[in-house]
């Protein structure tokens, strides 16, 4: 069995693989069947992970997983929410969209954060039932940058119940407790209760 990653993100592969490696699922990234970029243009994680999904089932005519997410900011309104990847520009670097952040948040006393997670899986391209999962992850918005693990907005993003940021967490303890381990374990679950049915 073989299923598709449907991202181009390089943290997302390495984290969902990572996850997904004690099953006995063959998982590739989309790069490896030269899955082009599709424009993400919902205004919900839960649509832009069905088109990307979907559109990666289409090429490849296996099932895939799509995984939409970003960080929402209790004082910015909810942003960069959906626009995570693109805060600061449609070319933006990470390093770039925590700058802007950082700049926009100023000296807010309210730091309060979440990362979320959408996951679709589309077990093929005209799957009309695809499975949707969502998590999220509750923090703060650090003032500074600390930790090099992670990828994205990981350095800015501080777990008071861990006393760090989660670019501080080894690959383990962020893959136990991340937004995207625990869409990833509801959907295991749901797959996995399908399976019995
Ligand atoms: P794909 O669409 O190809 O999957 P993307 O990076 O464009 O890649 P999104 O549109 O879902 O993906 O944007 C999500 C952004 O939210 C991502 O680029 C990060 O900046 C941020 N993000 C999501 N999960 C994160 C995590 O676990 N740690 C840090 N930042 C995260």
């Amino acid at each position: 069995k073989t299923l598709v990653l449907a991202t181009g993100n390089a943290g997302k592969v390495k984290e969902l693989a990572a996850m997904l490696s004690p099953l006995k699922i063959n998982v590739v990234p989309q790069s490896d069947y030269n899955v082009p970029e599709v424009a993400e243009t919902g205004t919900t994680f839960v649509e832009n992970a069905i088109i990307k999904a979907r559109h990666a089932a289409k090429i490849t005519g296996l099932p895939a997983i799509a995984d939409d997410s970003g960080l929402q900011v209790d004082a910015l309104n909810g942003a960069p929410g959906v626009y995570s990847a693109r805060f600061a520009g449609a070319q933006a670097s990470d390093q770039d969209n925590i700058n802007k952040l950082l700049t926009e948040l100023g000296d807010n006393h309210n730091r309060k954060a979440r990362f979320c997670c959408v996951l679709v899986l589309m077990r093929h391209s005209e799957d009309p039932t695809p499975l949707i999962c969502s998590a999220s992850w509750e923090g703060e918005i650090s003032h500074s940058q600390n930790g090099q693990g992670g990828f994205g907005y990981d350095p800015i993003f501080y777990i008071p119940n861990q006393g760090c940021t989660s670019a501080q967490l080894s690959k383990e303890q962020k893959n136990a407790v991340s937004h995207r381990a625990l869409a990833l374990k509801k959907l295991l679950a749901e797959l996995s209760a399908e399976q019995q049915q």
